[in-house]
C-alpha cells in the first residue's frame, strides 16, 4: 500500500517539509483548492501542484476532491454543461499523471459534525457528532460551518437548493449519481483513471437531505450499475464505520477489486448516531483497524491510503482533524500494521 498524507496546499499550517519526515510516508494527497466547483482545472495548476510536492521528495498520487457540482447532484438541466467540465478537469489530471481521483456526492454539505473541540479523557480534543445537537441545527443560520463546507452559496440561494433536495427521494438521488457516472466512467476509462467515490460521512441523511453512499447495498448497486473497474470507492473507515450496522469487512468484500482509496481512522460509538473520532489505535476507538486492513491486504488492495483525522495533541492548533502530530501518529501505527501483513507474504 502506498503511504500517503493530505496536505491542504501552500496555506496549510503543516508543510510538505514536515510530511516528508514521517517515516514510510510516499504519497500526497491534494487538489487546487481555489477552483470553484464545476469550473475546469487548468493543466498548468495541476501541473505547478505536482512539481511543488516532488521538489520535497514526495510524489502527487491522489486528487481529493474534484467536487461535483450541486446541479449534477440535483439532476437540474443545466447538468451536462457541469459533467462535461468534469470530463474535462479529469482529462487534464490524466495530462498531468494522476490516477487516482476521489470525490463525493453528499448533497450541499460535505462532512459534518456538531463539535470540532470535543475533549478526550487523555486531555486531547477531537471532532464529535452527536446526533441530538445536529438535529436541532438549522445549517442556514450560520451558527455551524465546517471546514468542509462550501462556504459560496449566499444563505437565500441555500435555502433554496436545501428546499429542492426536500422531496427528492433517495432513488432519485442514487439515479442522478449513474447518470453522472455513465457519463464520466468512459472518460476515465479512455484517460485511465481510476475514480474513487467518498462514503456520505456520517453515513445517514441529515438536515433533510437525502444520502446514498451509506451502506454495502448501495456500494454495491452503483457499483454494478456502472460496471467499470475505473467506477470504484474510496473506503473511508471512519465513514462507514460511524454507524454500527455497516459491516466494514462486508463493504470491503463487495467491493473488492474496486476499491482505489483507503481512508483509515478509528471512531468511538458514544450512543445511537452518535460519535467521537479517536487514534487510530484499537484500544481507543470502535473499529478494529487490524482486522480492517487486513481484509484490504486479503482482496489484493495494493493502493493509495492515509491516515484520516486525527486529534489535536501536544498542544497544536490547526485545521479541525487535519494537524499534523496525530496523523503522523497514525500514519505510522498503519504502516506497522500494514508491513507485517506485507513482509507475510513477501511483498
Ligand atoms: C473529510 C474528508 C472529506 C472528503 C470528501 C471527499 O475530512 O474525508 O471531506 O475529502 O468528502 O470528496
Amino acid at each position: 500500500m502506498e503511504m500517503s498524507f493530505r496536505w491542504y496546499g501552500e496555506d496549510d499550517p503543516v508543510t510538505l517539509e514536515d510530511i516528508r519526515q514521517i517515516p514510510g510516508m510516499t504519497g500526497i494527497v491534494s487538489a487546487v483548492y481555489d477552483i470553484p466547483a464545476g469550473e475546469v482545472w487548468p493543466l498548468e495548476r495541476i501541473e505547478r501542484l505536482k512539481q511543488t510536492i516532488a521538489q520535497q521528495g514526495l510524489k502527487l498520487n491522489v486528487i481529493e476532491s474534484v467536487p461535483v457540482h450541486e446541479e449534477v447532484k440535483m439532476g437540474a438541466a443545466s447538468r451536462d454543461k457541469w459533467i462535461d467540465n468534469y470530463k474535462e478537469t479529469i482529462r487534464n489530471l490524466s495530462r498531468a499523471g494522476i490516477r487516482t481521483i476521489c470525490y463525493n456526492f453528499m448533497p450541499v454539505f460535505d462532512w459534518t459534525r456538531s463539535e470540532l473541540e470535543a475533549e478526550l479523557p487523555d486531555g486531547s480534543n477531537s471532532l464529535k457528532y452527536d446526533e441530538e445537537t445536529v438535529r436541532q441545527l438549522d445549517p442556514l443560520s450560520g451558527e455551524l460551518t465546517l471546514p468542509g463546507w462550501d462556504l459560496s452559496y449566499q444563505t437565500e440561494d441555500l435555502r433554496k437548493i436545501m428546499d429542492a433536495y426536500q422531496s427528492m427521494s433517495e432513488e432519485q438521488l442514487m439515479e442522478n449519481l449513474i447518470y453522472f457516472l455513465e457519463q464520466v466512467i468512459p472518460v476515465a476509462e479512455e484517460e485511465d483513471v481510476l475514480l474513487a467515490i467518498h462514503p456520505d460521512d456520517p453515513p445517514w441523511p441529515i438536515f433533510g437531505l437525502p444520502r446514498v453512499v451509506t451502506n454495502k447495498e448501495n456500494v454495491k448497486y452503483m457499483l454494478r450499475r456502472v460496471d467499470s473497474p475505473n467506477n470504484g470507492v474510496t473506503f473511508c473507515t471512519g465513514s462507514y464505520g460511524a454507524n454500527p450496522e455497516n459491516d466494514l469487512n462486508g463493504i470491503i468484500e463487495a467491493a473488492k477489486g474496486r476499491i482505489h482509496f483507503v481512508h483509515a481512522r478509528n471512531v468511538k460509538w458514544i450512543g445511537s448516531r452518535s460519535f467521537q473520532e479517536t487514534s487510530h489505535s484499537i484500544k481507543d476507538g470502535s473499529l478494529d483497524l487490524t482486522a480492517i486492513l487486513q481484509k484490504l491486504h486479503d482482496v489484493g488492495f495494493s493502493g493509495p491510503i492515509r491516515p484520516d483525522h486525527g486529534r489535536m495533541i501536544w498542544g497544536e492548533t490547526g485545521r479541525p482533524g487535519y494537524g499534523l502530530y496525530d496523523r503522523a501518529l497514525g500514519a505510522a501505527y498503519l504502516n506497522g500494521i500494514i508491513d507485517t501483513l506485507e513482509e507475510k507474504t513477501g511483498e
